[in-house]
C-alpha cells in the first residue's frame, strides 16, 4: 500500500514538471532560442565546454543559466568572458527542474536568436529524470571517469541528444577502453553523435558547435519530446 502511494506522488511530481518544462521550451522556442540542458558529473568540463562552444558559435548568440548547489564562480566566469549568465542555487538539491527554469527565464532578456546553455548540477543521476525546457540534451563525459559510465548510469545516455566525450587530451595517461565504452553507450542509444573532444587542444569544438546550430535551425526537430 504505501509503495502504490510512493509512485503516485512521483507521478504527478513529473506530471506537474513536464508541464512546466513544456512551458518553458514553447516560450523559447518563440523568442529562436535553442535550450540545451548541459548534463554530466562533477568535473567533468561542463563550464570549460561550454565556453569552448561558445567561442565556435557563428549564427547565435550565447545566453547561460548555470546551476550549482551553492556558489556563483563558474557564473562569474562566464559574464567575465562576456556571456548573459544567469545563476541558479538549489541549496542542496542534486538537479534542476522547469519550475527553477521557468523562474530564470523570466529574469532574462533574450535580444537576438541565440542559444541557452543550462548547466546542470553536477551528476549523471537525478538531472536525467528531469525536463527542465530544453530542446536539446547535450552529455558530457569524459576519459577520467572510465569508460564503464553508460552501463552503470543508463538513463543519462538514453535520453541524450548529442554525447561528447572530452578530456581525450589525457588518454595516453589513461586505460579509457573506448570500444566498450561505445558498445555500452550504443546498446542504449543509437542515434546521437558521440564527438571528442578537448579543452586543451581545441579539438571537436567547431563539430559540436555546427550539430547545435544545425539543430537550431530544424525547428521540425524541436518537437513535443516522448514521456521519460
Ligand atoms: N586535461 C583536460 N582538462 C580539462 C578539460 N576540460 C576541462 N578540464 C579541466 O577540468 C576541471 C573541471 O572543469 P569544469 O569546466 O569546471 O568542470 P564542470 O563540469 O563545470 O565542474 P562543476 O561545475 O563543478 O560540476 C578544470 O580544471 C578544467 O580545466 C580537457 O579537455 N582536458
Ligand atoms: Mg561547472
Amino acid at each position: 500500500m504505501h509503495d502504490v502511494r510512493k509512485i503516485d506522488v512521483m507521478e504527478s511530481i513529473h506530471d506537474e514538471n513536464d508541464h512546466i518544462a513544456a512551458h518553458v521550451r514553447d516560450y523559447l522556442t518563440e523568442k529562436d532560442i535553442f535550450s540545451i540542458n548541459v548534463m554530466g558529473a562533477p568535473g567533468i568540463g561542463k563550464t570549460t565546454v561550454i565556453k569552448h562552444i561558445i567561442a565556435e558559435l557563428r549564427e547565435r548568440k550565447p545566453y547561460v543559466i548555470e546551476g550549482d548547489i551553492e556558489s556563483d564562480i563558474d557564473a562569474r566566469a562566464l559574464r567575465a568572458i562576456g556571456v548573459k549568465t544567469f545563476q541558479i542555487n538549489t541549496f542542496g538539491a542534486c538537479h534542476l527542474d522547469a519550475p527553477l527554469v521557468h523562474n530564470a527565464i523570466g529574469n532574462m532578456e533574450f535580444d537576438e536568436k541565440g542559444v541557452l546553455f543550462i548547466e546542470n548540477i553536477g551528476n549523471l543521476v537525478c538531472p536525467a529524470e528531469f525536463r527542465i525546457g530544453e530542446h536539446a540534451l547535450m552529455l558530457i563525459c569524459s576519459v577520467t571517469e572510465g569508460s564503464d559510465k553508460p552501463y552503470k548510469y543508463p538513463l543519462a545516455f538514453e535520453r541524450a541528444d548529442l554525447i561528447l566525450l572530452n578530456k581525450v587530451d589525457l588518454t595516453p595517461h589513461l586505460d579509457f577502453d573506448e570500444s566498450f565504452f561505445m558498445k555500452g553507450l550504443r546498446a542504449l542509444n543509437k542515434e546521437a553523435p558521440v564527438i571528442k573532444l578537448s579543452c586543451k587542444t581545441g579539438e571537436g569544438f567547431a563539430a559540436a558547435a555546427a550539430w547545435i546550430e544545425t539543430r537550431a535551425a530544424a525547428p521540425a526537430k524541436r518537437g513535443t519530446e516522448p514521456p521519460l
